[in-house]
């Protein structure tokens, strides 16, 4: 098949999923198309299965908001003709949906169908049901997408909850993780240059959103911290940094405390890594924790959103309540405290893991690519 693959080409979340599914399909010997405004940050190799076409917004005076979503559509119509794409595939439903929408009708009147899926991540349906201003056009586009996917069930139960008139079957496709690149490394010597005395180290990776509670993760650390020697290593960057930096100063436990910014090779952190804390008020799947998973670590999670469908209580780590810095801080010391306790934990950890690996969730994107290439109707033009 040839596949266009729409995506915000950040760091984690949907962007990352965009990126490892296109280059899984790849491999596997679709053509895909990537287009959005800069190169995935995942994309950085030379494949001949692979493209990439960049959406340049034109800046003018008049726009104080450049119409981003225009400049998509154009270039999604133009790559669909010229390449002469299948299929197209957006992830997250704002504003990639209705450009894909209104790329079709264009495509329409040159005699092109092409039918398009809209996965939604989290974010996009979460903050949204909190938030009328894109309600009308997201529901719109959700209900024209020739097929829709989500990353959960829970996801896919609160796009019904937040969006009363959706009335499109939703297919749950669950987030996966590549067990070839991320799985447990031999990292002695860096876990040696972190803990030198054996302390225990306890993780976290994110974008320090206000939604990922960085500073539950710090407090949790500190409480755990009385109990067992300990290191908190905290990668990624974002708005809370800052406050998670003096929170660490505050309550004294700065010197045991890394902040490592962005880092590209997590696995390797996550290979000298004991336990993965994630304290989020809301997270559609986790896919941070899952790659945790991977690399033999358990977790720490609230039980927000579809963390329960990835981390299994008492079994892969624990869940508790969003806020319960105590209840997460208590489960922590008491996997910690045990090292054959700790081990089965991450052995558990890994074994469900695998159950997310790719080899099982990409045929279920390439059978549903199929489906609706097969059930899509062209647009009527007059
Ligand atoms: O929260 C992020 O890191 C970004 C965000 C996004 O939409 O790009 O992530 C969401 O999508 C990820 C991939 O499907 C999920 O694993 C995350 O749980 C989800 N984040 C939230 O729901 C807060």
């Amino acid at each position: 098949m040839k596949i266009g693959i729409v995506c915000y080409p950040t760091f984690g979340g949907s962007g990352v999923v965009a990126t490892e599914l296109g280059k899984a399909l790849a491999d596997r010997g679709h053509q895909v198309h990537f287009i959005t405004y800069n190169q995935p940050v995942r994309l950085d190799f030379f494949s001949e299965n692979l493209f990439y076409h960049e959406v340049s917004v034109s800046k003018y005076p008049l726009f104080e908001f450049p119409p981003y979503e225009l400049a998509l559509a154009s270039r999604m119509v133009d790559v669909v003709r010229f390449e002469k794409l299948d299929i197209l595939h957006v992830h997250y439903a704002i504003p990639h949906a209705s450009a894909a929408y209104m790329a079709k009708q264009i495509l329409a009147t040159y005699g092109i169908h092409i039918p398009f899926i809209t996965t939604l991540h989290g974010t996009d349906i979460t903050l949204v049901g909190n938030d009328r201003t894109y309600k009308p056009v997201v529901t719109f586009s959700i209900n024209q997408s020739d097929g829709v996917t989500s990353v959960s069930e829970h996801l896919k139960q609160d796009t019904y909850r937040f969006f009363e008139e959706v009335n499109r079957d939703i297919r749950v496709i669950t987030n996966f993780i590549d067990l070839k690149r991320f799985s447990h490394q031999p990292k002695g010597h860096f876990k040696k240059a972190i803990a030198p005395e054996g302390e225990k180290i306890l993780v976290h990776t994110s974008n320090f959103r206000r939604v990922k509670r960085t500073s539950d993760v710090v407090r949790i650390f500190a409480k755990v911290q009385e109990q067992i020697p300990s290191k908190l290593l905290m990668v990624g960057d974002g708005q809370d940094r800052p406050e998670c930096e003096q929170l660490a100063r505050d309550l004294g436990v700065s010197q045991n405390i890394r902040f490592l910014g962005k880092q590209d090779a997590v696995e390797e952190i996550m290979s000298v890594s004991d336990l993965f804390l994630m304290p989020s008020q809301s997270e559609s799947f986790g896919l941070a924790a899952l790659e945790a998973m991977a690399c033999r670590v358990p977790v720490i999670s609230s039980n927000a959103g579809g963390l329960p469908e990835l981390n299994v209580d008492g079994v892969t780590g624990y869940l508790c309540d969003v806020g319960d810095v105590d209840g997460m801080a208590q489960r922590a010391v008491y996997m910690l405290e045990d090292e054959d306790r700790l081990n089965t934990f991450k052995e558990e950890a890994l074994k469900h893991a695998r159950t997310f690996d790719l080899s099982n969730i990409l045929p279920q994107y390439e059978n549903f690519y199929q489906e609706v290439i097969a059930n899509s109707k062209p647009v009527k033009t007059a």
